[in-house]
């Protein structure tokens, strides 16, 4: 059973381990976020913040709601020490049935409103996150809503959000984004700002889909009721007709702003970099606030991986590289994105049926908008989740003359990558790599027989191995 808001959310993961609540005053000045970043590259708990220095008592902050397979197999409603492959099965199973949402009346997201001249954005404990950051953020970890009248669709989408004054917010809104593409087809040619709303401390399925990109022009909030296995309530905004989850902790009310930019940024990138100078963004004008009592501010602190943006966005990627992967009818039998690798890198594993595969997924990825630029290829008898299996795969089979293939003039989809040069950032290029770990298919009868448990031994001696394995005296099936 999977949670109807963030509360029952928290109070699960405090009841399994994966929660520590500070009670000590904490500043939002760096220090909640030197804490977070912590606990991302030590891989404990989430933070839950109870009392914040210049906040009053009940405005809280609950930190990297997903930063460990763990705490996503607990969103999934799945015991914490599910294997990932079976968190990722699972979600993939789920996602095939879209649930449509429920429209309902109230909602606890209503409990406080502030409308017009009385918002500031600055009564919620929005943290300077990282040194050098260009602002407080107050959406590192929520929704941003807009609705397209043209295709009865509406979208969620996951992009930071900078106060930059007591009413306005700014931020990064990727041209490949969904939001870029209905505000620049919809309303920018009509000369009309966008209604928006953003949803901070939703449930966390519904946070998942904000985040991902691999379903197209699916409304994410049907999907996000896929994956509870119930629908989403949603309830209507004061000051537009925009619809959101009535469980939000904080919403804000609003719209993108037409011809209107202002200065953002720098940010601590999911990279593990600071990435952007001080540049032009989108602009958004909230005309009102909607909050439940006691609020919940959610906060991710980006930088070196794990964080909740690895975690979430690679099991998206991996549906993402799936759907390129059949588009192109590649061979293949598993991917994995390594959560350390902050997306930018794959391993894949591929039947070898005929020659020249993992050319042709090179060729398939160097044109595919997808900031994934190392990817392994490996045969099918590699565990593509086991690093231990990649890394013996990588190191023994890529002949490194013949077998990585450079696409050296790639589409670069993301101004975040932290390796290209300030012209390669300006004309969109990149580049990318295959590294093809499988034998040649042509080394038929000359291919070296690995030396393994499950390979060198007949299958009567593995099985009276594993069967006598604790009568031996060790404690682990393995
Ligand atoms: C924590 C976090 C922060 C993100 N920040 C941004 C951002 O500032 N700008 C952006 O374009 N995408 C950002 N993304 C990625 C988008 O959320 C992702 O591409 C998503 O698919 C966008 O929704 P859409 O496909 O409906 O446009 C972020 C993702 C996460 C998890
Ligand atoms: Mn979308």
């Amino acid at each position: 059973m999977v949670f109807d808001d963030n509360r029952a959310f928290i109070k699960a993961l405090e009841k399994s381990g994966d929660l520590v609540r500070v009670k000590d005053t904490v500043d939002w000045d760096l220090e909640i976020g030197a804490i977070v970043r912590r606990t991302s590259e030590l891989l404990k708990p989430a933070p839950f913040f109870e009392k914040i220095k210049d906040y009053p008592d009940g405005f809280r902050i609950f930190a990297e709601p997903l930063g460990t397979h763990r705490r996503l197999a607990i969103a999934m409603g799945m015991p914490a020490d599910t294997p990932y492959r079976k968190i990722r099965s699972e979600y993939e199973r789920r996602l095939a049935k879209p649930v449509k949402p429920v429209v309902v009346k109230d909602g606890p997201c209503k409990e406080v409103v502030v409308k017009g001249k009385d918002v500031n954005l600055f009564d919620f404990p929005a943290p300077m996150i990282h040194e050098g950051d260009g602002g407080r953020y107050l959406g590192t970890w929520h929704a941003v809503i807009c609705h397209d009248p043209t295709k009865d669709w509406t979208n969620w989408g996951m992009y930071r959000l900078m106060i930059a004054g007591p009413c306005h917010l700014a931020g990064l809104c990727e041209p490949y984004t969904h939001q870029f593409d209905i505000f620049n087809r919809v309303y920018a040619p009509k000369k009309r700002n966008m209604p928006i709303a953003i949803a901070i401390g939703m449930d966390p399925i519904c946070s998942i889909m904000s985040a991902s990109r691999a379903f197209g022009r699916k409304s994410e909030v049907d999907l996000a009721g896929a994956v509870r296995e119930k629908p989403v309530e949603l309830v209507k905004c004061e000051t537009n007709d925009l619809l959101i989850p009535s469980e939000s902790e904080i919403v804000l009310e609003g719209e993108m702003l037409l011809g209107e930019t202002t200065l953002e940024g720098p940010f601590g990138e999911y990279t593990g970099y600071r990435s952007d100078p001080r540049q032009p963004s989108t602009t958004y004008k909230i005309n009102a606030v909607t909050y439940r009592k006691n609020p919940i501010l959610t906060v991710t602190c980006m930088g070196v991986p794990v964080t909740s943006d690895t975690i979430v966005r690679s099991m998206d990627y991996e549906l993402l590289i799936k759907k390129v992967l059949k588009m192109n009818a590649i061979p293949f039998v598993d991917v994995y994105v390594p959560i350390e690798s902050a997306t930018m890198m794959a391993v894949i594993a591929v039947k070898p049926v005929y020659k020249g595969i993992a050319n042709q997924i090179g060729h398939a990825f160097a044109a595919a908008r997808m900031g994934v630029y190392n990817t392994f290829v490996v045969e099918d008898d590699v565990d593509v989740f086991n690093m231990q299996e990649v890394i013996h795969a990588f190191a023994s089979k890529c002949h490194p003359k013949r077998n990585v293939h450079i696409y050296g003039e790639a589409i670069e989809p993301s101004p975040l990558n932290p390796f290209i040069s300030q012209e390669e950032r300006k004309w969109h290029m990149g580049a990318k790599a295959i590294y093809d770990c499988t034998w040649p298919i042509d080394w038929e009868g000359a291919v070296p027989s690995r030396v393994s448990f499950r390979e060198m031994y007949p299958k009567d001696i593995q099985d009276k191995v594993v069967q006598n394995w604790t009568k031996y005296g060790f404690e682990d099936q393995g």
